[in-house]
This record gives C-alpha cells, sequence and structure tokens, in this order.
C-alpha cells in the first residue's frame, strides 16, 4: 500500500472569515515573481488548491494561503491566497491570518514584516494586542456609478474600484445588510456579478472584477459603515473584507467624503469590524486595515492514494 501524502495546516478565522495556511509542503512553483508563481498555482494545481479548501476537507469559504520565499526586494515571505475556484491578488483577512500563524508557531513577535504579494508588496504590523495593522496595495476607483440593469433588482448604480482584488460595489441595492436577509443578498450579489461579467467592466477598468460589494449604513453606532461582499466562488466574506474595505476607502476620499488618517470602521454582515484609514507612505496615499485573527486549528491532512476522491490530488492536477 502506498503511504498516505501529509499536508500541515493552520486555520485561524478573521472576523469570522477563515483562513487555512500553509507553511511548507505545498506545490513547486519556482522562485519568480510572485504574480507568476500564482499563475502557475492557477493553471497546474487546481486538484492540491481545492484538497486544501473544499470539502471534505475544509468548506468552500475556506482562503488558502501558501506561504512561499519572496522575490521582491526586502520582504521577509512571499504568500499567494487562493479559494474554491481559483487565486486572489491580495486578502486582508487573510494577511491577519497569516501574521497570526506566524505568532502562534514563534517565528515573529510583535512588529512588522514585508510581505511579497502577486499584486504588489504589503505590510503587517503585529502589534502588542494581537491585532494586525495591515497597510495595502494602493486603491483606486476606476468607473464611477456605473447604470446596470439587473434581473429581480432594476437599475442600481456601481463604482468600480481596486484594493488588490477587483470590486463593483453598490450602495443603491435596496436590501438591509442583515443576517436575516442573506438568501436575498446572495441572489441579488450574484445578479449584479454576473451582469458586471456581461457588461465587461473587468475589460473596461483593466483588471478582473469579480467580487460584489453592496454598502450601507452601520448597525453599530460606533461604526461608519456595513458591508456584504460576494467572492469569486460565490461565497461571501464573514468579515468586512481588507481589499474590499481598501475599495470603499478609496471611493469616499474620492467623494471628498473622508479625509487622510481619518478612521473608517467598517462592519460585515455577521458585525466584526476592520478599521481602515488612509495614509501616506513615501508620498503615497495607501490603506491600511485593521483587525485580529485568532487560531482555530492546526492539523494534518491525510491523502490516502486509495481514496478515490484523492485521486485527482495524486496526479497532481
Ligand atoms: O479580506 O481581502 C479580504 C478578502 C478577500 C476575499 C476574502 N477576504
Amino acid at each position: 500500500m502506498a503511504p498516505a501524502t501529509r499536508i500541515h495546516v493552520f486555520d485561524s478565522h478573521t472576523g469570522g472569515e477563515p483562513t487555512r495556511v500553509v507553511l511548507e509542503g505545498g506545490p513547486d512553483l519556482g522562485a519568480g515573481p510572485l504574480g507568476e508563481r500564482r499563475a502557475k498555482l492557477l493553471s497546474g494545481h487546481a486538484a492540491w488548491r481545492r484538497t486544501l479548501v473544499c470539502e471534505p476537507r475544509a468548506s468552500e469559504v475556506v482562503v488558502g494561503a501558501l506561504v512561499v520565499p519572496p522575490h521582491a526586494p526586502g520582504c521577509d515571505l512571499g504568500v499567494i491566497f487562493f479559494n474554491n475556484v481559483g487565486v486572489l491578488g491580495m486578502c486582508g483577512h487573510g494577511i491577519m491570518g497569516v501574521v497570526e500563524t506566524l505568532r502562534h508557531v514563534g517565528r515573529i513577535r510583535p512588529g512588522r514584516l514585508r510581505i511579497d504579494t502577486p499584486v504588489g508588496v504589503v505590510e503587517a504590523e503585529l502589534l502588542e494586542d494581537g491585532s494586525v495593522v495591515v497597510v495595502n496595495v494602493p486603491a483606486r476607483r476606476c468607473l464611477r456609478r456605473v447604470p446596470l440593469q439587473v434581473q429581480g433588482l432594476g437599475l442600481v448604480h456601481g463604482d468600480v474600484a481596486w484594493g488588490g482584488n477587483g470590486f463593483f460595489l453598490v450602495e443603491d441595492h435596496g436590501l438591509e445588510l442583515r443576517r436575516e436577509q442573506l438568501p436575498a443578498l446572495m441572489t441579488a450579489a450574484s445578479a449584479i456579478l454576473r451582469e458586471v461579467e456581461r457588461q465587461g467592466l473587468s475589460r473596461q477598468a483593466g483588471f478582473e472584477v469579480d467580487h460584489v460589494e453592496l454598502t450601507g449604513p452601520a448597525a453599530d453606532p460606533a461604526n461608519q459603515g456595513r458591508n456584504f461582499v460576494l467572492c469569486p466562488g460565490l461565497e461571501w466574506d464573514r468579515s468586512p473584507c481588507g481589499t474590499g474595505t481598501s475599495a470603499k476607502l478609496a471611493c469616499l476620499v474620492e467623494e471628498g467624503k473622508l479625509a487622510e488618517g481619518q478612521v473608517w470602521r467598517q462592519e460585515s454582515l455577521i458585525g466584526s469590524v476592520f478599521k481602515g484609514w488612509m495614509a501616506r507612505r513615501e508620498g503615497v496615499l495607501l490603506p491600511h486595515i485593521q483587525g485580529r485573527a485568532h487560531m482555530t486549528a492546526e492539523a494534518a491532512l491525510i491523502l490516502d492514494p486509495e481514496d478515490p476522491f484523492t485521486a485527482d490530488f495524486l496526479r497532481g492536477a
């Protein structure tokens, strides 16, 4: 009998959104720029990705984080994020999960890390209270108030913005951002995503617009806004979404509704909060997102060669 393969994983959640970190033993992606290695992870390792983040060893909402040696100068590590259907550019809640994992295994103490990602270098600072401030790649709004006729919703308008992933942000969706409304929110956001694709907004933006962010008023008066984010694999983000909050900050700044350094507290559908603000680094305005991850498990995934549903993985599809 051939021996089973084992993959060691570290699980955490950030404001309810899970991250599964692989520190060692991922596929060999070579040593090039992270964008090239992400393309290899996308094209050559679909079964490995699904094995890590889908049933029966996880659930489709899990975001995977493969830690790799960095390519960009001056970085401490590199990370490539992936989900149930593909790969991500950046992931704010995921960076917090990676930092908490590194703290958990004793590799880091409070302080700053420079992290190479497929969309650029980000910084993460682990604070003494266990929270993490992510200094993201530059965020920007590309298209403003794009009208879309959406099945079941009618006419809505959305901004196309980049926050490390591409977002279509809609405020006039007419829905309440409450947990009890989840089925209606899923239906609406999925219909918007289909229309975004049909209208070719990714082509116009110059990046993949594959996340929909429904925005609205906060439930808690201590916060400034609430969101519901639908990810490309049709899973919703339990956290306020770090890259989505970055995209929102860029829109607010462009509208003149948020000043540099002013804090925006963003709630998720489950009420978890990220603190966000825009501040300059070497003259460049960058989104800063603060939140906290908590470890949930440390485990070895077992890939039995006689398991008919592990066979794909063992062939390295
Ligand atoms: O926190 O940036 C984020 C994120 C992206 C997808 C899920 N979470």
